[in-house]
């Protein structure tokens, strides 16, 4: 990694060997043991961060709580100006912080870009949006009375993120939190703790040139256990949470206990329709890229392709000829094209996965395998696997975080496609490659896709900003950044004034004393 200036970038994020990962604006609460980050890339030590302890967890609710009665006060387009600096501030650190987020976890060069390009597109947008927290204005039933509904910040926001977007979701979820006047206790994923420590230091600096309250971007770190500190605490109203389904229905049961609001980012099972009339060309781009992009570490990855049988040998051989093609390695190089997996524990789900793929009857059409040796000292690096299968499969059916694309067979009219593709018990993201308008709009009618998202020739990754993000059934239906997946981060008021010296009722209930 010497060669891509990995430390280089590591000081340009004020990064050192051990790191406090447990902070407020300026504060620092560490005290907890320390967690050791290493680069699936090379298997070196990228460096320490230490835990959150109830204790530190104390400091750091006391700060967000005290940050957040100032912050509320500050009107929103003023809070809009400091996300604006910020997404500034991401502009000067774009390759740095592209190049951490590749090397902690594993994304190529370009996606780790990417993804701090998705940051930086979010702080745009909320910026705007500062601006733009509008309610309604409503007729009211009684004469001289006037009625509208207003958005008030919520309060302290908790935010669990996994490790295959390290940096982005946070900012999905922060940016649009703190124009709408909320504070944040951010807990990054124990895998990728060092992007979580970058990105404070980033938001701590504007926050420092601003003399803001401390408190208004917290950072703590550690397992599941320090996720439950923040489902369990009445003081923040709203967890949004990503990662899987399991760890999506752990925290939505503590947050419903105490009538909390979760917003639930979790698995998906994503598919391809490739009709008849599909461009085989673009279905072969946007399926490898789906399946091999981000070493298929993506909520959004494609995991199955569902063709039709008149095309059927066509696009396979199209698809497994494309995968010769692939360059496995450092994805810091950006001649390669697929990357490693972000820890030993994924090879092991890799390969049970293509394991009981073939136990159920799969025929593997692309050979996966671990790889060693020269460049792939981590033991993290895999081979894409393509297997022909079936819907029912048990291992289709689930979510493996891996570069396995399973190849699916339809026959006779879209609707069959469409069934398969909704056969699963996620419902993130879904696509059909067809040139038939009749096809593609059954796909996004009512009895079509059942997934959050539903797109027409292009694949089922790499979402824009722009839309709300999210999915349907077991991928927990929140949605995060555009649209107006502002609302769940504010309180949501109804407002009724009279401006007469009687009092009429509402439904005319007559009432005289
Ligand atoms: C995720 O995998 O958690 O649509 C988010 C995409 C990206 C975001 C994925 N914009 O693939």
């Amino acid at each position: 990694a010497e060669n891509f200036r990995i430390h280089e970038a590591l000081k340009q994020l004020g990064l050192a060997q051990i790191n406090d990962g447990t902070s407020t604006g300026s504060k620092n609460f560490g005290s907890g043991e320390t967690i050791s980050s290493y680069s699936p890339v090379d298997g070196a030590l990228i460096g320490k961060v230490t835990t959150t302890s109830k204790a530190d967890f104390e400091n750091v609710m006391e700060a967000a709580t005290s940050a957040f009665k100032d912050w509320r006060l500050m009107p929103a387009p003023q809070r809009g100006e400091i996300v604006r600096q910020f997404g500034e501030k991401l502009r000067e650190l774009k390759e740095p912080l592209g190049k951490l987020v590749s090397y902690e976890m594993g994304k190529s060069y370009q996606e780790g870009l990417g993804e701090v390009q998705e940051m930086i597109d979010i702080c745009d947008f909320a910026v705007g949006l500062s601006r733009q927290l509008h309610g309604l204005t409503m007729h009211s039933e009684r004469p001289g009375h006037r009625m509208y509904e207003q958005y008030h910040p919520l309060g302290v926001v908790g935010i669990i993120s996994a490790f295959n977007f390290p940096v982005a979701v946070w900012a999905w979820n922060t940016a649009l939190a703190w124009v709408c006047g909320d504070v944040c206790v951010w807990k990054p994923s124990e895998k990728t703790p060092m992007c979580g420590v970058a990105c404070q230091n980033i938001i701590v600096q504007v926050l420092k040139e601003n003399h803001l309250p401390e408190g208004i971007s917290c950072l703590i770190n550690g397992d599941y256990k320090v996720g439950e500190m923040m489902t369990s605490d009445n003081r923040i109203p709203l967890v949004s949470a990503t990662g899987s389904i399991r760890m999506g229905k752990i925290v939505a049961q503590a947050v419903a206990a105490r009538l909390g609001k979760s917003l639930l980012e979790l698995g998906g099972n994503n598919a391809i329709i490739v009709t008849p009339d599909a461009d085989i060309k673009m279905t072969v781009i946007g399926a490898v890229f789906g399946a091999v992009g981000t070493a298929g570490q993506r909520c959004t990855s494609t995991r199955r392709l569902i063709v039709h049988e008149s095309i059927y040998n066509q696009v396979k051989d199209a698809i497994v000829s494309a995968y010769e093609q692939l360059k496995i390695g450092n994805p810091l190089d950006e001649t390669n094209h697929v990357g490693p997996l972000i820890d030993s524990d994924a090879v092991k789900m890799y390969e049970a996965a293509l394991k009981e793929a073939k136990n159920e009857g799969g025929k593997i059409l692309v050979e996966g395998g671990v790889l060693s040796g020269d460049g792939y000292e981590s033991s993290c690096y895999v081979k894409p696997a393509i297997v022909e299968a079936n819907n029912s499969f048990k291992i289709v059916q689930e979510e493996t975080f891996a570069p396995i694309l399973y190849v699916l067979k339809y026959s006779g009219d879209v609707e069959n496609a469409i069934a398969q593709q909704n056969g699963v018990v996620q419902g993130l993201s879904s696509a059909i490659m067809t040139n038939n308008l009749r096809e593609a709009e059954h796909f996004l009618s009512s009895s079509g896709s059942d997934c959050g998202i539903a797109n027409v020739n292009i694949g089922t990754s790499g979402a824009e900003i722009g839309g709300a993000f999210g999915g349907e059934k077991e991928t927990g239906g929140g949605r995060e950044s555009g649209s107006d997946a502002w609302k769940i981060y504010m309180r949501r008021q109804t407002n009724t004034i009279n401006y007469t010296t009687e009092l009429p009722l509402a439904q005319g209930i007559k009432f005289d004393l």
